[in-house]
């Protein structure tokens, strides 16, 4: 169900999406339903499924390659119950710039009946944080255009047999680093951090945050923040992925919330330039919670499976400098020189 809506001027108002507080306040319909094969397991399935939800029915939902285009647009099948277009692998940034053009103009030529639609545009940690960066860079300027970018991120070109990517993180085994006898750790880069470095590069866009399907409302109220605040924003959800990550698929809801937990992954939105932490990160953030050692998500995964004890010191001592010594703890690095 749709609320209230904001008077039109200028094309530049948009859907009052009240945050749902507590489950029994989440609307029922789903617009992103059967009809899908992603694997079993797929957190990036749900994430799909929950941002739908949360941005209901006056929607349009745009999908650059990759999983949650391929495995959700087969054979004439589609799980999508609100419109939806297929957009190329870069092109996440540039799909929804010229989807609310389209819209503007539509409506100003009176070709269509004014209202505020929401425009999402998604893409992969590959069409995202590496191909189509500087796409997203430019959708994050037009601040007179309201969209949210949503990146799924299963932090491989999963689609394509998992390979490497830079949102890969250290040492994780894929078809493009797989650990031999000579080099154990084939994958020496750490993951981008991409949410922050759309947050504190873009200082006109209103809203940035993180998330994990784990926790649903909060990713729900994220999506529906995100689309009221007007102007252009951008969502990062983690999304553990049985195939690319080597697990059983039950563990999936397990493995984001240690992700948060072990401090790997840190719940949090950038709100008009400040900053608030979410969930466990909330409470590592302030001492109530002791973050669990790296080794308790690492160790759950096949594609760590070659690390040594060097290997999880290495990992954990990054973590630990991004709680301990960040400008912004978990968030944006940097120290006085
Ligand atoms: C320009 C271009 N290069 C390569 C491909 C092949 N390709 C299709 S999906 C994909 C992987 C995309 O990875 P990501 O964005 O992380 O999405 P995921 O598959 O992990 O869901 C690749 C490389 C393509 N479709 N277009
Ligand atoms: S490979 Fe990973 S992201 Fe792709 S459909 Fe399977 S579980 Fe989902
Ligand atoms: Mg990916």
């Amino acid at each position: 169900m749709q609320e209230t809506t904001i008077a039109l001027s200028d094309f530049i108002s948009t859907q009052v999406l009240e945050p749902w507080k507590g489950i029994k306040k989440v609307a029922r319909e789903e617009y992103f339903t059967s009809g899908h094969r992603t694997c079993q397991g797929c957190e990036s399935a749900l994430v799909m499924k929950l941002m739908a939800k949360a941005a209901g029915p006056r929607s349009i939902i745009l999908g650059a390659t990759g999983c949650m285009y391929v495995a959700n647009t087969t054979y004439y099948s589609t799980p999508w119950v609100v419109p939806w277009m297929h957009t190329q692998l870069g092109s996440a940034g540039s799909a929804a710039t010229g989807t609310v053009a389209a819209l503007r103009a539509m409506m100003r030529k009176g070709k269509m009946e004014e209202e505020p639609i929401n425009v999402i545009s998604f893409c992969g940690d590959g069409g995202g944080a590496d191909m189509g960066l500087s796409a997203i860079s430019a959708a994050l300027q037009h601040t007179h255009y309201n969209l949210l970018i949503f990146m799924y991120d299963n932090e491989s070109y999963a689609n394509t047999d998992i390979q490497v990517s830079g949102s890969s993180p250290y040492g994780a085994n894929s078809t493009f680093s797989p650990p031999g006898k000579v080099h154990r750790i084939m994958h020496r880069r750490w993951k981008k951090n991409t949410a922050a470095m759309l947050a504190a590069g873009h200082p006109d866009c209103k809203y940035v945050a993180t998330v994990t399907a784990g926790n649903a409302i909060d990713t729900m109220n994220k999506v529906r923040r995100a689309l009221t605040i007007g102007g252009p924003t951008f969502i990062h959800s983690l999304d553990p992925c049985p195939k690319g990550w080597d697990y059983d698929p039950k563990y999936s809801h397990e493995l984001g919330e240690l992700a948060t937990e072990t401090g790997i992954w840190p719940l949090y939105e950038v709100e008009e330039g400040k900053v608030k932490m979410y969930g466990k990160s909330k409470h590592i953030a302030s001492g109530a919670f002791k973050r669990k050692p790296v080794r308790e998500y690492l160790l759950r995964q096949g594609r760590f499976a070659h690390f040594v004890e060097e290997d999880i010191d290495y990992f954990q001592a990054k973590v630990d400098e991004m709680w301990e010594k960040w400008l912004v703890p978990g968030v944006i690095p940097f120290a006085q020189a």
